[in-house]
């Protein structure tokens, strides 16, 4: 725990943005940063970073989520008030906001009884989150994708779960790949687990144990300034983690003291293959949180454009 603290300390950005500030290291995402990612769309094709939600998604049950419920509330219905022929559907769903690809907010884990920028952990309640939100990042997500492949940088299928990556390991891919991830970046990161789960339809070995980022990688992408950091993992951590007493250490640094955004359970499959066809690992991103008021999350289905 003290590791954490001390880690959590030297990596803060509580009070960088302001005293108010709720919005963490999207602030990295300055217009200026918005308008360069702009003209990153070359070919005009779209890729959708989204896992479907279906009772066919991945969860197990475990933490009490699970896979959406979704239920038809109207098929062939009649317009009220209206005879003939034009009828309708509708529908609801049922679903833990972590179920499937999404955010974390920033209210999303704290230790010390405190959240990013000090806010009193206290602040959420059964209304949800007062601060810290995921409606407080509602102007949306926008900006330089950067993706780093790393089986394919490490000539291998996948990187094996339970393997913690290092900054040597993201450095390593840049290299490889021909970019750099900087200053207002989202930075996607794959491992392969996914692609070993829709191989596979494996849902508690894809849940369970992954490869993801160790604590070391905080400072790394507090040196960088990225905005996020997003992989195709459940956890973007390495799970078991470094320390077995110690549960989700990059979560708790990251989002408590850095204010990183986090994305988890991204497909970054398809858009893998294209960027080694064009050798391009950078693209416009776009994944604008559904704005649920005090919401802890967000499910999202995000967007690279080249
Ligand atoms: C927890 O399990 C608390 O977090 P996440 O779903 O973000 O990995």
């Amino acid at each position: 725990m003290q590791r954490v603290r001390e880690l959590g300390k030297k990596l803060s950005n509580w009070g960088r943005w302001g005293a108010e500030d709720e919005r963490g290291t999207l602030n990295f995402v300055t217009p200026e940063v918005v308008r360069r990612a702009a003209g990153l769309v070359k070919r005009g094709h779209v890729f959708s970073l989204g896992l479907n939600f279906g009772a066919e998604g991945p969860q197990i049950g475990q933490g009490g989520r699970v896979n959406p419920l979704h239920l038809m509330s109207a098929i062939d219905g009649a317009l009220p008030g209206y005879p003939g022929d034009f009828r309708f559907a509708d529908d609801v769903i049922i679903m833990g906001l972590q179920c499937a690809t999404q955010w974390d907010s920033l209210a999303h884990v704290h230790y010390d009884g405190q959240l990013y920028n000090g806010f009193p952990a206290a602040t959420t309640t059964p209304a949800g989150a007062s601060k810290n939100g995921i409606d407080k990042i509602g102007a949306g997500v926008m900006s330089r994708g950067v993706l780093l492949d790393l089986p394919r940088a490490q000539q291998t299928d996948r990187i094996k779960a339970g393997v913690a990556i290092s900054p040597a390991d993201l450095e390593a891919a840049e290299k490889v790949q021909g970019v750099r991830a900087g200053r207002g970046d989202i930075l996607l990161v794959r491992t392969g687990h996914l692609a070993a789960y829709k191989a596979d339809g494996d849902r508690v070995a894809y849940m369970r144990m992954m490869p993801g980022l160790g604590l070391a990688c905080a400072q790394w992408l507090h040196e960088r300034e990225v905005a996020g950091i997003a992989t195709d993992t459940n956890a973007v951590e390495v799970i078991p983690f470094e320390d077995s007493k110690l549960p989700l250490p990059f979560h708790m640094v990251a989002i408590r003291d850095m204010g990183l955004l986090l994305g988890e359970m991204f497909d970054l499959d398809q858009l893998a293959e294209d960027c080694a066809g064009d050798r391009t690992w950078e693209f416009l991103f776009s994944a604008p949180p559904l704005k649920v008021t005090g919401g802890i999350g967000s499910p999202l289905n995000p967007l690279a454009v080249k």
